[in-house]
């Protein structure tokens, strides 16, 4: 199946997936127009972006079963697992839609943030809320008689709280009154992007997979995870990186990190590597709430051509995360080939 079928074949999950949730609210008899409200947010910030987190759980389901492709599991199965694959894109809108609030963002997935939208505002904290609970009734209704029915609603909590733990870091890392760079480091950025990023969109949909697929042993989930969060890690630097050094209509989404005073990958690289001159205009400009300011550090970041340290940094990652996979012992069913399915897809991304 190509990857554009593979795709598709999720997407159709979906519909299905809002009507179960809009029965929810019908049977408590909530008045249509409430109805109508959470289905537009439902479909306005679930479906549009890459799915990449969502078609992970699939992919990484049928290599552990041992499929050559996702056509071979049965129509049971495999709306079993694409559900479990919604689930973890229903987090992500609940986290996007509250992050774009917190760092004031415009657009996302090339179009306005929810926030944005005419007549939203402030309801999209609500609606936040209310794509996370999402999570919970799907899970119920389609797994409560599982043996592993409690390890996914564990791991769905720990793993949002880890999120949320890395949301509050990065929030006031970054403080909005008060530029310091000194607060920075790139330890303090490793910590943020491991618990913001790399659990839920790495370990999560792998974990996931891994319990439906009866290979749960303390061991794999372990081995899984030693890849996994570095990995996460670098996809978290590409998106400090993309933030600054991409387009728009390439990523869908304008930066702001810089006027945000993001402790991002990006900064903490200029750090490093300024003169003394330079790192003045980055204490002056970095995180004020102005274009030129924006643009003289823009500047300096080109000066110190980070693009080039940044191919030196990916090099390096993808050649120890290919050494660590190498390693990984297969004997209790688990599968090294889940994880380079994952590397494949993040190296070089550009969007
Ligand atoms: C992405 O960081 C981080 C998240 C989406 C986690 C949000 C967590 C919450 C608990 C709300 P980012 O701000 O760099 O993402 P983007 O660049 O896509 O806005
Ligand atoms: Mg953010
Ligand atoms: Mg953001
Ligand atoms: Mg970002």
């Amino acid at each position: 199946m190509s990857k554009e079928d593979n795709r598709n074949k999720f997407l159709k999950e979906f519909p299905d997936l809002v009507v179960e949730l809009k029965q929810v609210l019908a049977q408590y008899g909530m008045p249509q127009e409430a109805i109508t409200w959470y289905e537009n947010s439902l479909n306005y910030n679930t479906p549009g972006g890459k799915l990449n987190r969502g078609l992970s759980v699939v992919d990484t389901y049928a290599i552990l079963k041992g499929y050559k492709s996702v056509s071979e599991l049965s129509q049971e199965e495999y709306k079993k697992v694409a559900l479990l694959g919604w689930c973890i894109e229903l987090l992500q809108a609940y986290f996007l839609v509250a992050d774009d609030m917190m760092d004031k963002s415009i657009t996302r997935r090339g179009q306005p943030c929810w926030y944005k939208v005419e007549n939203v505002g402030d309801v999209a904290i609500n609606d936040a809320f209310m794509l996370e609970a999402a999570i919970y009734i799907l899970l119920k209704k389609h797994f409560r008689n599982e043996s592993y029915y409690v390890d996914l609603l564990e791991l769905f909590h720990d793993v949002t709280f880890q999120t949320e733990l890395g949301q509050l870091l990065d929030l006031i890392t970054a403080p909005e009154d008060k530029v310091d760079l000194s607060k920075f480091s790139m330890k303090k950025h490793s910590f943020i992007v491991t618990f913001k990023t790399a659990y839920y969109s790495f370990y999560l949909p792998v974990a996931l997979a891994m319990h439906m697929a009866g290979i749960n042993d303390e061991r794999d989930l372990k081995q899984a995870q030693d890849v996994l969060i570095p990995l996460g890690e670098y996809f978290q630097i590409q998106d400090d990186f993309l933030d600054c050094f991409g387009t728009p209509e390439q990523i869908g989404k304008i930066g702001t990190d810089i006027q945000d005073n993001k402790c991002s990958w990006v900064i903490n690289k200029a750090l490093e590597l300024a003169t003394s001159e330079q790192r003045k205009v980055l204490d002056d400009n970095y995180g004020q709430k102005n274009k030129t300011a924006e643009e003289k550090c823009r500047k300096i970041f080109y000066d110190l051509q980070l693009q080039k340290y940044y191919e030196d940094y990916e090099e390096g990652i993808a050649q120890q995360l290919k050494e660590k996979i190498s390693r990984i012992d297969e004997s209790r069913g688990f599968k090294g080939d889940v994880l380079t399915a994952f590397l494949n897809k993040v190296y070089k991304r550009t969007k």
